[in-house]
């Protein structure tokens, strides 16, 4: 009876540290705080040289915005079913922002969300898997560095080094901000993909200047839920930067393939950003 007892126990035990070894956002980090300063999000429009036509984003600028400071800016990208509203509508960016603020838990930023469809008809209409609509998400890369981050720079008072500029995504957007932003280290310096999708290149393509990414890298973070099935892209790529000393996070929490997820991850992300 003792026995089993003292069994039971340290089975609890042995759960509780497991579980204790994820880290995660605490209750209400996502809902609508009364009596706190809030940010703003508003609709950009750009002119695409890599689509040809006028591209609309969301931009959130944060509490006491003014263009008499500069920020640094978060780029944050969706997934394959999603359009530049996506992590609006159903991620909550500005909620989760505006909280961390209000407890002094995050660093001044803009949060830039395009869409990542870079084609004429960018909406998440018809068959979203088809070969040209999932082209467009590479083809997202021109436009991202020739178009957007060009525009963003020349309206907004930003900063425009690669110190104060992140890349970040779920799914598609996470296997476009692994490929662009490592790709690209001379542009960004915290990188990171949330359950990155299929899209997301070899471990042997990913990264052109392995020196690179070991020295100038300020994050560099994997994370997917314990229950996606897209777990094998994210462990793959974590093996990769492990195998070659390449610094990183990788996080793995309870979860699917689900803005449940993805919300804990912007909010882990978020307080990490633009600090030494
Ligand atoms: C695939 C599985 C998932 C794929 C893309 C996804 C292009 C993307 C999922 C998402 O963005 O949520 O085979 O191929």
């Amino acid at each position: 009876m003792m026995k089993q007892a003292v069994m039971i126990c340290s089975a609890i035990a042995a759960c509780m540290l497991a579980h204790a070894q994820t880290e995660m956002a605490p209750a209400g980090f996502d809902q609508l705080t009364e009596n706190i300063q809030r940010g703003r999000i508003d609709t950009i429009q750009y002119f695409s040289t890599t689509v040809g036509t006028d591209r609309k984003a969301l931009i959130y600028t944060p509490p006491g915005y003014t263009t008499t400071k500069s920020y640094p800016v978060l780029y944050l990208l969706h997934g394959i079913g999603g359009d530049e509203k996506e992590w609006f509508d159903n991620g909550v960016p500005h909620l989760i922002l505006d909280n961390l603020y209000a407890q002094g838990g995050a660093a001044e930023m803009v949060v830039v969300m395009p869409n990542g469809r870079a084609m004429k008809d960018d909406r998440a209409t018809g068959d979203i898997m088809a070969k040209d609509k999932v082209e467009a998400f590479a083809t997202f890369e021109k436009d991202l560095l020739n178009d957007l981050i060009p525009y963003v720079e020349r309206q907004f008072p930003v900063k425009k080094d690669r110190q104060n500029r992140a890349l970040f995504g779920l799914s598609m957007g996470g296997g476009q901000a692994l490929n662009f932003g490592l790709g690209h280290i001379d542009h960004f310096a915290w990188v990171g993909g949330f359950s990155s999708a299929p899209n997301t290149r070899m471990p042997e393509q990913l990264i052109p200047n392995l020196n690179d990414a070991k020295t100038k890298l300020q994050l560099l973070w994997i994370s997917c839920g314990d229950q996606d099935r897209l777990m094998p892209i994210s462990q793959r790529t974590h093996e990769y930067l492990e195998a070659n000393d390449i610094p990183h996070t990788f996080y793995v929490e309870p979860g699917g393939h689900d803005f449940e997820v993805w919300k804990n991850d912007l909010y882990m992300v978020a307080q990490r950003l633009f600090k030494k």
